[in-house]
């Protein structure tokens, strides 16, 4: 047993293997942000490389994602406890034209178990969604999330629509292609690498 059993099931879809090895790997002492790190998102990292070379198709990429959601599920509640606790309400989801929701997920997971109350709003959001979202819950956040570059410009449309419609919840942003410069730049009120790094920002930003 090891951690790249565990990543090697996910890759190759084996989510109940994925997940009992998460288990056991825990239960041995490896801490879950290393196996988060180390095995699930690294097995997702090498099915994107895969998936862009052709080694991999969706159908396959998908497999794995839904692999990567059961071995989640085992290590998550561990990573939760190892953050710390906050209030307030986030509205969060993928940008419109995106349905990666892994990401998003563990941002949910960890404000969740921080304490925060959250809106997921799901994936392929538009701007409008958001908007109504943060009005009808009076949000503290709206947080967005995007894994491509070619949806990454919608979050600064979320953000216009925000500005211009007066809601005061504050924007902010994350996902693999993100930068700090480019939060800066869309003039969202900060910019997270990882799930834990959301939890954060949204306690430093309330
Ligand atoms: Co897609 N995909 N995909 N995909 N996919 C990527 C993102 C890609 C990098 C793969 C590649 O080519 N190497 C590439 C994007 C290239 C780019 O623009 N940079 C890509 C592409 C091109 C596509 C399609 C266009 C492929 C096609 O159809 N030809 C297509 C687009 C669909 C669409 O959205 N319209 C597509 C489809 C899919 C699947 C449906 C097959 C599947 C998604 C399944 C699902 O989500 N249910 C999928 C997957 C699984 C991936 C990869 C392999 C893995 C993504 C993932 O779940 N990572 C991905 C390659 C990669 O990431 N290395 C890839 C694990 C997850 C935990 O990490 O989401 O980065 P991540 O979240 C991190 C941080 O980013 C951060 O926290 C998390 C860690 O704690 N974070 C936030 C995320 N959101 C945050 C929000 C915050 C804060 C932090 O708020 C403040």
């Amino acid at each position: 047993m090891s951690i790249n059993d565990i990543r090697q099931a996910v890759l190759v879809g084996d989510g109940a293997t994925a997940a009992r090895l998460a288990r056991e790997e825990l239960d041995a002492g490896t801490p879950a942000a290393d196996i988060m790190k180390d095995a699930l998102i690294s097995a997702m990292d090498e099915a994107g490389a895969k998936m862009a070379t052709g080694e991999l198709f969706i159908p396959e990429v998908l497999v794995a994602a839904e692999a990567m959601k059961a071995a989640m599920d085992v290590v998550s509640p561990l990573l939760v406890d190892q953050v710390g606790g906050g209030r307030g309400t986030v509205v969060l989801g993928t940008v419109e034209g995106d349905v990666h929701e892994i990401g998003k997920g563990l941002v949910r997971l960890m404000l969740d178990g921080a304490g925060f109350t959250v809106v997921d709003l799901g994936v392929d959001v538009p701007a409008g969604r958001f908007i109504d979202a943060a009005r009808e819950h009076e949000a503290d956040v709206v947080a967005m999330s995007s894994l491509m570059v070619t949806t990454m410009p919608k979050m600064k449309v979320v953000v216009d629509a925000l500005h211009e419609a007066g809601v005061s919840a504050k924007p902010i942003v994350g996902g693999a292609p993100l930068t700090q410069a480019y939060a800066d730049e869309i003039g969202a009120a900060g910019y997270a690498p990882d799930a834990g790094g959301a939890v954060r920002l949204v306690r430093d930003l309330l």
